[in-house]
């Protein structure tokens, strides 16, 4: 039993040094050169802030997107630096890396960023920039269809080996006409119509990716609109498909339902928003596919009691993260104690969703701010009851909540 006042040590303690498994992140190795992301142009044209500083700002985005990116940098800067006080989440976040990298924002201002920040990471930037955060691994977002991408799996380019493979379906299932041309030009024979031959060949493609990347999961993100099942290319596609290759390769299909794309196109990737969805196709997929696996997170707050009623009616549903807009302080602590208080600690309690390295540091430092106070409360209430709680339980149930759900899930 903890004394007065040792309890909230231990919890902070615990959630301070546990080294996390980031499983949804848009991050790449430094040997994608390409593709990765850092530096603090990056950090501060993070679409999240265009959104927010556009306003503010008296600009048409057609001219925003003109701009280069540092001079896009400097203009959100202005916005939300200058002539406001960054008190949003990501407008926070901004200052929280800054902090990290001993840069004193209000003084030294958007050049202290730029001159301590890497935007051509190497390894060693890379390591120290997980490290900061506490991140043991992340997962990327792999997608096939993208051709810049695919050259770098096909030449066999050696990675950070921090960074896990996930295979990302949103082209297949979201854009049929687009993956069938990729498919046929890249030898496989699948024409529009998707009979029996055309899906084998749907199978063998995703097998090549399976045996090229190694994911540990496959995922794609659906509209409010998601249905299944459904006589539709998308649904057929998953059911003759994507979940026999799960099965077989004993991997987990992460589903991310709920976001609504380009409500305004002119904002490019700002432009994207949310809607509440049904949780009767993930109801159905669970209770027909008993042996596939499912991680599973929402966009709207309206789903997050449905969802966590849900996993209490199935083993193969592991709920993760508050994606996207429900990433901040407020909602990740309701989301987190009502799932505590629906399915206990038997969930994976954050991803970041980061696109640019150094926004783990603030989405994770917080997660964790946010999951001390919100594990203190409950295991107070423990306590209270008489229930003799070591530290050993509380380290525990915080690796769990970091770690050790998202691998037991993948490999069982
Ligand atoms: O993986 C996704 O679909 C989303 O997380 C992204 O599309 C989104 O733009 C991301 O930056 C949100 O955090
Ligand atoms: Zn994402």
């Amino acid at each position: 039993m903890a004394a007065q006042g040792e309890l909230a040590t231990w919890v902070r303690e615990a959630v301070a040094a546990v080294r996390v498994t980031d499983m949804h992140t848009h991050l790449f190795p430094p040997s994608f050169s390409a593709l990765q992301v850092s530096g603090a142009d990056n950090v501060l044209t993070y679409h999240y802030l265009i959104a927010e500083a556009m306003r503010i700002g008296q600009m048409p985005p057609t001219e925003f997107w003109d701009l280069s990116t540092p001079l896009q940098a400097d203009w959100i800067w202005e916005q939300l630096f200058e002539k406001t006080t960054p008190l949003s989440e990501a407008a926070l976040g901004v200052v929280q890396i800054a902090q990290a990298f001993a840069v004193d924002l209000r003084r030294e201002k958007l050049a202290g960023l730029r001159a301590k920040l890497e935007a051509s990471a190497t390894d060693v930037y890379a390591d120290h920039v997980l490290d900061l955060a506490g991140v043991d691994s992340v997962v990327m977002t792999n997608d096939p269809f993208d051709e810049i991408e695919r050259r770098y799996w096909e030449q066999g380019t050696p990675r950070n080996p921090r960074f896990h493979a996930a295979l990302r379906l949103d082209v297949l299932l979201n854009d049929w006409p687009r993956a069938q041309a990729q498919l046929s030009h890249s030898g496989y024979h699948v024409g529009p119509e998707l009979g029996e031959v055309d899906m084998a060949e749907v199978r063998r493609f995703l097998k090549d990716w399976v045996a090229k990347i190694k994911p540990v999961y496959f995922a794609f993100s659906a509209p409010d609109t998601f249905a299944f099942p459904e006589d539709s290319v998308r649904g057929r596609l998953l059911a003759e498909a994507i979940l026999p290759i799960c099965r077989e390769q004993r991997l987990p299909l992460a589903l991310m339902i709920g976001v609504r794309r380009q409500v305004n196109p002119s904002l490019r990737s700002a432009g994207d928003s949310t809607a509440k969805a049904s949780m009767l196709p993930i109801e159905a997929l669970a209770r027909r596919y008993p042996d596939n696996k499912f991680l599973v997170t929402f966009l709207s707050r309206e789903d997050q009691h449905e969802l966590a009623v849900t996993a209490r009616k199935f083993g193969n549903i592991m709920p993760f993260g508050c994606w996207w807009f429900l990433n901040t302080e407020t909602l990740v602590s309701e989301i987190s104690n009502l799932r505590l208080e629906l399915i206990g600690p038997t969930f994976v309690i954050q991803h970041s969703d980061a696109r640019v390295l150094e926004h783990v540091i603030y989405k994770w430092r917080r997660a964790r701010k946010v999951a001390t106070d919100v594990l203190t409360h409950k295991y107070q209430l423990l306590q209270d009851a008489g229930w003799d709680l070591t530290r050993e339980d509380v380290e525990r149930d915080v690796k769990q909540l970091f770690s050790q759900n998202f691998w037991d899930f993948v490999k069982r």
